[in-house]
């Protein structure tokens, strides 16, 4: 099977290039798409040199699948186009996810509305990404209220641009900014642009998101996103109102045992998830699990995950496993 990368030379399309190796997908060829200015730039897959290739050039290849990752306003003009030639695209932006024509899948909880005639599909947001998959089974045996989120966001989720940023404060060194503010030894509590409703946008998207990668318009989300001078992943401080009384032992139990997460939850012995240790790795960390006292069926919680990996590339590439295991492309 041909697989476009298109914004291949992106940290995200980095690492979905490791993740694609990594993979079971029975992949012929590799083609790694970039704006013009990228074009004939070398990326690595594998032990192999790719050459970058123009969007041209890839639709004319007839890949099976594109997976995006190169920005809004480029999926909504190419997605398109990749579409229109039969390719299947797994968009990484926020373009399509609102769409009521569009899917916004998390494999483990809604692959299975997924049909053939879905051209193009939508990636949902990283930070929404890991907390649904610590939730869903949650949600399915409890039911789900009301979730009020706290992030703590990896400069990766940025792009190259922030990570440079942080080093060169490290370093004591000029270089281009990311953000309008320091992020050494600071946290900025403000993540993709601000609304008029005084939420940011990255906020709204875990509102939104959640409520449609569920299928539960009921459930009630409030978020507050920050960026902090970490690099291996996003974490999140999550309070959770189930619609019924839960048993910790059983939250236990029921994390895990579902696919994808990890529990980590001893705090005798100082286990509890952590940034730095979930770089690289495809799991979503689940921690900290307390009883909130202060109102009924309320849970505390601490997720983690590598924000490139399930909360990009990883959620991208199970998507394309789907559709190939189902027969859909
Ligand atoms: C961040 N969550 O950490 C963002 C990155 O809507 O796909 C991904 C932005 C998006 O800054």
């Amino acid at each position: 099977m041909k697989i476009a990368i298109v914004g291949a030379t992106g940290l995200v399309g980095g690492e979905m290039l490791k993740v694609l190796a990594e993979s079971q997908l029975p992949v012929t060829e590799i083609i790694a798409v970039a704006s013009a200015k990228s074009v004939g730039q070398k990326v690595r897959y594998k032990d192999q040199e790719l050459t970058v290739v123009s969007v041209e050039d890839a639709i004319a290849a007839r890949p099976a699948i594109a997976i995006f990752s190169a920005g809004g306003s480029t999926s909504l003009a190419l997605a398109p186009e990749f579409a229109k030639a039969g390719i299947t695209v797994i968009d990484n932006s926020s373009a399509w996810r609102m769409s009521p024509d569009h899917q916004l899948i998390v494999p483990e909880i809604n692959a299975h509305t997924l049909t053939a005639a879905d051209k193009i599909i939508a990636n949902p947001n990283c930070s929404t990404i890991q907390m649904v998959v610590a939730l869903n089974p949650l949600y399915k045996k409890y039911g789900i209220k009301r979730i009020v989120v706290s992030t703590y966001q990896s400069v990766t989720g940025t792009g190259k641009k922030a990570v440079d940023q942080l080093n060169n404060e490290r370093a004591g060194t000029e270089g281009e900014k990311a953000y309008p503010h320091p992020i050494d030894l600071n946290l900025i509590p403000h993540i993709d642009s601000f609304l008029d409703n005084g939420y940011t946008k990255e906020e709204m998207k875990m509102v939104n998101e959640t409520k449609k990668i569920m299928g539960d318009d009921n459930i009630k989300v409030t978020a507050t996103t920050v960026r902090v001078p970490v690099i291996g992943g996003h974490s999140e401080a999550v309070n959770v109102e189930f619609e019924r009384d839960y048993d910790l032992d059983e939250v236990r139990q029921l994390l895990s045992t579902t696919e994808g997460v990890v529990l980590q939850d001893d705090v005798k012995n100082n286990v509890y998830p952590m940034p730095l240790f979930s770089k690289g790795r495809n799991e979503v960390f689940v921690g900290r699990l307390r009883r909130d006292d202060t109102q009924p069926n309320t849970l505390n919680m601490w997720i983690v995950a590598d924000n490139l990996r399930k909360g990009a590339a990883t959620n991208a590439v199970q998507i394309a496993e789907y559709l190939l295991k189902n027969n859909l492309v």
